[in-house]
């Protein structure tokens, strides 16, 4: 068997799309909570009242409208936001983690809400309360020698420095995050080992940049906002370090792996540049300790000077990471403009690729495209992987006995890690651990259902959220607890 022992078997979650506790326990609010729910059609919007007490509905999403100034978010009571109860892990976390025990669990990735531990981000002491809980939800692991994987920032960020301090446009936002980070990193000193800073880097949603408007247009703007995220990822991991020597921090990016058209020049070059600006840049800032040059060109040909601090320079050469962790769920093809055949894709548009198939929200289906990816980052970053996020998000349908017989769900898994598996035996990769995304159902975060499920565990409740939230084991279920149960035989 090519898994090494020790490997970190697992699932893995978000707290906005799982936790659910919405303003309990003293938590705040966050971008998240006045962020409604979509379709894979219609975008999940972003609500907020006005100066003049109308109200004001904002697309979210990977490109947002503008926010206009003044706006303030508001949570309506005729308004569902999926975020508020999402499934409820914050009462269940008892009853889930005896299911991830029983499936055979040694690790489980959830992420901190930021906003349970300082309600508005900028607050002097944090909330005890907030605190408690996650030190509830770790003793509970520890029974059962489940290995938290913890997220620092899931999609995450709160709406008070997101109005005040306009999100990551600020450096104020930096030092908040610290702040939040070293409380945790003190409080949970012995209860956790692995950690990864930002989830998704490389892609900016609105949960993490709310606050920079117009990002399309205003590029200095968006520009100081990553390097802020960067300066701010690579405190974390100077200062845990400091923390606790043991600490074993990664960075996380969406493995958006890409395929070239055609042949044609131009076609290469294009899934040059958009390899380098959407995947190799985080990875060269967060695993070697600098801006690479093209990245420092680009700035000078924008005309864009970052506003710096002192030590910052030093800063990111010291707070390099330890790990590569990535999601991976599909491929996409990039070519010059044409007249081609598009589809969605988890990166907005693809071109379709005719060699694949899809998932039900176009989602291209690629074993193989996993096995290149994790031969890329590892040859070309040499740091060990961690793969922390990987599935198949599709309807699921309760037949008569009672029974989800989940087989679509099994054979994408199955695939992938048999592509995993390669990658480790045949070509030697180093990898450390797999996490299967959403391993209970949870709330999609592209979209916002409940209908695009991931989980080996079925939680009743719907688009609406209105359901009972009782569990409910899926055929995976059985078919996950056995390959871990034989290190990594899929059958
Ligand atoms: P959903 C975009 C591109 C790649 C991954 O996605 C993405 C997104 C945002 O949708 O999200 C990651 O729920 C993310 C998770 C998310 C998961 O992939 O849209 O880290 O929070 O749930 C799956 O099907």
């Amino acid at each position: 068997m090519a898994f090494p022992k020790g490997f970190l078997w697992g699932g893995a979650t978000a707290a906005n799309q799982y936790e659910g506790g919405y303003r309990l326990g003293g938590k705040g609010l966050a971008v998240a909570d006045i962020t409604t729910g979509g379709t894979k059609d219609t975008p999940r919007r972003m609500t907020f009242s006005m100066p003049d007490g109308s109200s004001l509905e904002v697309a979210a999403g990977l490109r947002h409208e503008d926010v206009p100034k003044g706006a303030k978010g508001k949570v309506f009571d005729d308004v569902y936001y999926p975020s508020h109860n999402a499934t409820d892990f914050y009462h269940h976390y008892k009853e889930d983690l005896a299911l991830m025990a029983e499936m055979g669990f040694r690790c489980f990735r959830l992420s901190i809400n930021w906003t349970r531990i300082f309600p508005n981000g900028d607050d002097e002491k944090p909330n005890e309360e907030g605190l408690q809980f996650y030190d509830d939800v770790f003793d509970e692991m520890k029974k059962y020698g489940i290995e938290p994987i913890v997220t620092i920032c899931h999609f995450d960020m709160p709406l008070h420095l997101a109005e005040t301090c306009d999100g990551w446009a600020s450096r104020k936002t930096v030092g908040y995050f610290e702040k939040y980070c070293e409380t945790i990193f003190r409080r949970y000193r012995d209860k956790v080992t692995w950690w990864m800073t930002f989830n998704e880097i490389n892609i900016l949603t609105d949960y993490t940049t709310l606050g920079i408007t117009d990002s399309e247009s205003d590029q200095a703007k968006k520009n100081q906002a990553i390097y802020h995220i960067l300066i701010a990822s690579a405190k974390a991991v100077r200062m845990g370090k400091r923390i606790n020597p043991d600490f074993r921090i990664g960075m996380m990016v969406a493995g958006i792996l890409m395929y070239p058209k055609t042949c044609n020049p131009a076609d290469q070059l294009l899934f040059m540049e958009y390899g380098r600006n959407m995947l190799d840049f985080y990875l060269e800032v967060q695993c070697n300790g600098a801006y690479p040059a093209y990245k420092e060109k680009e700035l000078q040909r924008l005309g864009i000077v970052l506003e710096k601090e002192p030590g910052d320079d030093e800063l990111l050469r010291q707070g390099t990471v330890d790990y590569i962790g990535f999601s991976y769920y599909n491929s996409n093809v990039i070519g010059m403009p044409g007249e081609d055949e598009m589809t969605r894709g988890n990166q907005s548009e693809s071109i379709r690729n005719p060699w694949l198939e899809e998932t039900e929200w176009g989602w291209p289906i690629d074993p193989t495209g996993f096995r290149i990816l994790l031969n890329r980052f590892y040859f070309t970053y040499k740091k060990p992987l961690m793969v922390v996020e990987n599935g198949l998000g599709a309807r699921d349908e309760i037949a008569e006995d009672g029974s989800i017989n989940d087989d679509y769900r099994i054979d994408y898994l199955r695939r992938h890690i048999e592509e995993m598996e390669k990658a480790i035996e045949l070509d030697g990769v180093e990898v450390l651990g797999y996490q299967p995304w959403g391993c209970i159902d949870l709330v999609s975060a592209g979209t916002g259902e409940m209908r695009k499920r991931y989980g080996f565990v079925y939680v009743d409740m719907d688009d609406s959220g209105k359901g009972s939230l009782e569990r409910r084991k899926k055929k995976s279920f059985d078919w996950y607890r056995d390959v871990i149960r034989s290190g990594g035989e899929v059958r």
